[in-house]
């Protein structure tokens, strides 16, 4: 019999892969390749480089001890032809193969370049999800706003988690009221788990040090977990330190503290080397367990079971073209401090140093400074989804893209958000100790020393003021924006012209 090619991706990890699944051990050979086609089609941060590499190795040497036989390619490998479709060609050729198993990638570019690939492959459902497409769809079709709560709701009915019979556990779906409390500094906070390099990792290292030198973010110190069992250890580690201050410090921000109570899981679950659900019933068993409050618990499980499975069915629904939309026509290039150049504005500049040095940052890090500057300032949405794809270890476009293009700049449109998440100061002040620091002053609202955020939102909503005046969700800050003094209001829109003047000569801000 012929053998068949059973591809496996570096997101696809999972030892219960639908590919790997279908396959026949006796018969087929497990393709993994490391390819200049992936590690560079944006410039990724170094440590997800490394991290996807470490752990694609780890996991091939896994797939050899259970029996399989793997044809793995490393990057620097003479016959390497760096690219995923033309390793499963090579490898077909060599092996006579004449056909190919995969489980969907988690991009458009990818699943296209598979399906014109001048070889047969089947792209299977890939089942590491709690929702399949066809779920999804089915909740979709018909309505008119799709909005991720009543999906969760859902998805809690579906798989019985926090569940009471019919009821919801703790008598509401959603307990996110309670959690907007911001932190204080507190010496004893736990942080993630964090792993010493291994043999394979410092081989990974080396490589990726010498293969891509200019990349934004600094490689070392590494101490992503890398394989199944680590993976397992952080979310343990998660579960008891973190888990119960979850809900309560949710949307807080710390100086100091580059972590909080976040899970920091999203590279493990991402690539495979934990599952959603698996995460879920393990949270689920804290609160059982009278460990964990359900406002913390009820919280963190949301985050999986409704957001990641809903920003999925999204990404999948709306097609290829989803990464590029601009609704709001922002055509703003991205401005350099982003990519580490100098910034007065001490929120952006923490968030920016730490995406930096850890190629992580929290979802408001993420949604409320650099996203709310972006759109605030009009950056083109996707050069700023390119930067999110590139800087983040658990980025991959599935759930990168509707994040950035649809929840946080809302280029979408509104599939995902009902209104933009735009916030003056105020509200990162009430959240963070960043403001402390700052050059500029958040209490000031016009002239030079004001924060660039305050003058900004309103720039935003009176050069979007045709599209957003009409939705209820916003009427109360276009009262507040009319009822404001003349001259006040053109003080206002005066400095947010300096400062995007500023941001177009390159000046800094
Ligand atoms: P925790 O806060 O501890 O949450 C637990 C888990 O919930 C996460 O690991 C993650 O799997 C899931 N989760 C939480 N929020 C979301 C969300 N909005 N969408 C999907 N899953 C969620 N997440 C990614 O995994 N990859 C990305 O590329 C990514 N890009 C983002 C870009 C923008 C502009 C924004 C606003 C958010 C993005 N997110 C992304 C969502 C979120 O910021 C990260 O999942 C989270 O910060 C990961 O850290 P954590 O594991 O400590 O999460
Ligand atoms: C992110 C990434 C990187 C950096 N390198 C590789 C690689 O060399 N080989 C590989 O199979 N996958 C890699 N990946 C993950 C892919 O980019 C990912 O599978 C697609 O973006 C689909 O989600
Ligand atoms: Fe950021 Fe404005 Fe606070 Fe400075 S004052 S840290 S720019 S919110």
């Amino acid at each position: 019999m012929v053998s068949r090619l059973v591809l496996v991706l570096g997101d696809q990890v999972s030892p219960g892969l639908s590919a790997l699944q279908e396959a026949d051990k006796a018969r087929d050979l497990v393709v993994m390749a490391e390819v200049m086609g992936e590690a560079a089609y944006v410039r990724h941060h170094p440590k997800k480089i490394a991290f996807c590499l470490a752990a694609m190795r780890k996991f091939a040497a896994r797939l050899e001890r259970d029996g399989w036989r793997v044809a793995y390619t490393r990057l620097d490998d003479a016959e390497n032809s760096q690219s995923i479709v033309g390793e499963l060609l090579r490898r077909a050729e060599a092996e006579g193969a004449d056909s190919v198993l995969a489980t969907e990638p988690g991009e458009w570019r990818l699943i296209e370049a598979l399906s014109h690939a001048p070889i047969k492959v089947r792209q299977l459902p890939d089942t590491r999800f709690i929702a399949s497409h066809a779920e999804f769809d089915a909740w979709a079709e018909g309505r008119k706003s799709l909005r991720m709560e009543y999906f969760y709701r859902e998805m809690r009915r579906k798989t019985g988690l926090l569940m009471e019979g019919d009821d919801p556990a703790g008598g509401k779906w959603n307990f996110d009221h309670d959690n907007r409390k911001p932190a204080s500094d507190d010496l004893f906070r736990e942080g993630p788990l964090k792993f010493d390099p291994d043999e394979t990792v410092n081989a990974v290292l080396d490589l990726v040090e010498r293969r891509f030198p200019d990349n934004f973010g600094r490689l070392r110190p590494f101490w992503f977990a890398t394989d199944a069992d680590q993976a397992n250890t952080a979310l343990d580690h998660f579960l008891e330190h973190a888990l119960p201050c979850f809900g309560d410090y949710q949307d807080a921000m710390l100086e100091g503290d580059r972590f909080l109570y976040h899970a920091v899981i999203s590279p493990y679950l991402n690539a495979g080397l934990l599952d959603p659900l698996d995460i879920c019933r393990r949270a689920e068993a804290e609160y059982r367990a009278g460990r964990a409050p359900i406002n913390a618990v009820e919280g963190f499980i949301r985050q999986i079971l409704g957001w990641r499975e809903y920003v999925r069915g999204i990404y999948y629904r709306e097609g290829p073209d989803y990464p590029r939309r601009n609704a709001l026509n922002h055509q703003r290039k991205l401005p350099d401090f982003y990519w580490g150049g100098e910034t007065r504005m001490n929120c952006v500049a923490h968030a920016v140093a730490q995406t930096r040095d850890e190629a992580y940052a929290h979802h408001i890090q993420r949604l409320m400074v650099t996203g709310n500057f972006a759109l605030l300032a009009g950056v083109n949405p996707t050069e700023l989804h390119e930067w999110y794809l590139a800087v983040y270890a658990d980025a991959y476009e599935w759930v990168e893209a509707p994040n950035t293009v649809g929840m946080s700049q809302f280029a979408d449109g509104g599939i995902i958000a009902s209104k933009p998440y735009i916030s003056s100061g105020n509200y990162i002040s009430k959240m963070s100790d960043y403001c402390r620091g700052c050059a500029y002053k958040v209490t000031q609202k016009t002239g030079a020393g004001a924060c660039p955020f305050n003058l900004l939102y309103w720039g935003f909503l009176d050069r979007h003021r045709d599209r957003f005046q009409g939705n209820p969700r916003m009427a109360q800050m276009y009262r507040t924006w009319d009822r404001m003094a003349a001259d006040r209001r053109a003080a206002v829109l005066d400095g947010a012209q300096a400062i995007l003047d500023r941001l177009s000569a390159g000046e800094t801000v």
